[in-house]
């Protein structure tokens, strides 16, 4: 509860100044009928597909395990370019259609082989534990079937799936406090384990290769290292930097940008590297904190530029109640991202 109260302090310092400094921010809310978070983006078809998370007020009370985001179905939307209108195409899978399903439907992400779209979701099974599951659809927008039961092997949240040019799909996931990354050491599930302390070195995020029927992990999931720039782990108290929940992958000029937010600190970082699996060193901060706690992205290319989509809480004011933004990203020649502020 702690660490609670003080982030819920920042976030709120945080809110405050933007309204002192009459900051105003660069980019709309790209759904207002409805609160939406969490944006995986992809180009299917041409067109973008946007896969967020459906936020709503399940009255439930904010706590550090995250239990105030209680979604329970997912929308798609899409766009027939960048900042054509935004459709929403109704349910895409509700939690009731899962067989396996407790609460809590959190960050999903999507991914397309062979003409079939692959939706991947975490959710709470009946035992509250974080589990990765994977419906399937052979439209972009679904409706989306669940399988049976969860991906083998699974833990903890924020599925990222990327497909590499060998066209192998790795995936990436795993978040701390409510996401229950803290409880797996070594893939092996501990109820009671603690979160790290100030010098203990800080909970890395995981990957493992999808196997050939995207349904299961061809390996045990594997840590990643994210190294400072000396080559050293960050520890628990450089929170700053330290990975904390939502990963992205995606590949420019031939090298893996794994990009993250920071969690408790509100910042989403990047590291860089040459090999799928990392190790990546950290780079910097591409998006300063956005108006709520959560931060979460995604980085696409379309045609010729890169766009980020992020969320903030512009529309409600409440760090569970959030809206899908999009604006562009850049680069510098050097390959380093150019540092945005979604307030100016
Ligand atoms: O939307 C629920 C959780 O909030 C996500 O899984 C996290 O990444 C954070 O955005």
């Amino acid at each position: 509860m702690k660490n609670f109260i003080l982030s819920f302090i920042g976030a709120l310092f945080f809110s405050v100044g933007i309204g002192q400094t009459n900051l105003k921010p660069i980019s709309k809310p790209l759904v207002s009928h409805m609160y939406t978070a969490d944006p995986s983006a992809h180009v299917f078809n041409n067109k973008i597909y946007i896969y967020p998370s459906h936020d709503i007020d399940a009255g439930i009370p904010e706590n550090d395990n995250g239990d105030h985001f209680d979604m329970r179905d997912y929308h798609v939307f899409s766009m027939d370019s960048i900042g054509a209108k935004v459709i929403d195409h109704g349910v895409a899978i509700d939690k009731k259609d899962i067989p396996w399903a407790g609460r809590q439907l959190w960050a999903p992400d999507v991914a397309f082989k062979n003409g079939v779209y692959y939706l991947y979701f975490p959710i709470k099974d009946k035992a509250d534990i974080f589990k990765i599951g994977v419906a399937t659809s052979k439209r972009p927008e679904g409706p989306f079937k669940a399988e049976p039961a969860e991906i083998k092997s699974s833990y903890s949240i924020d599925p990222a799936v990327f497909k590499d040019d060998n066209n192998e799909y790795y995936m990436y996931f795993g978040g701390i406090w409510g996401g229950q990354l803290q409880r797996w050491d070594n893939n092996i599930y501990q109820a009671d384990s603690k979160l790290k302390t100030a010098n203990e070195e800080a909970i890395l995020p995981r990957v493992a290769k999808l196997s050939a029927d995207m349904k299961s992990f061809a390996e045990a999931p594997r840590a990643i290292k994210i190294l400072d720039k000396n080559g050293n782990l960050f520890l628990e108290q450089n929170n700053d930097k330290r990975f904390f929940e939502a990963a992205w992958m995606h590949k420019y000029k031939g090298k893996y940008y794994f990009t993250y937010s920071t969690g408790d600190t509100h910042n989403l970082c990047y590291a860089i590297g040459d090999n799928v699996y990392g190790p990546f060193t950290y780079q910097g901060i591409f998006l300063k904190p956005v108006q709520g706690w959560t931060s979460h992205h995604s980085i696409i290319q379309y045609k010729s530029k890169w766009y980020l989509f992020y969320h903030d809480t512009e529309l409600s004011g409440k760090t569970h109640l959030r809206n899908i933004k999009m604006t562009e990203l850049k680069y510098n020649k050097d390959g380093s991202i150019q540092t945005i502020n979604a307030y100016q």
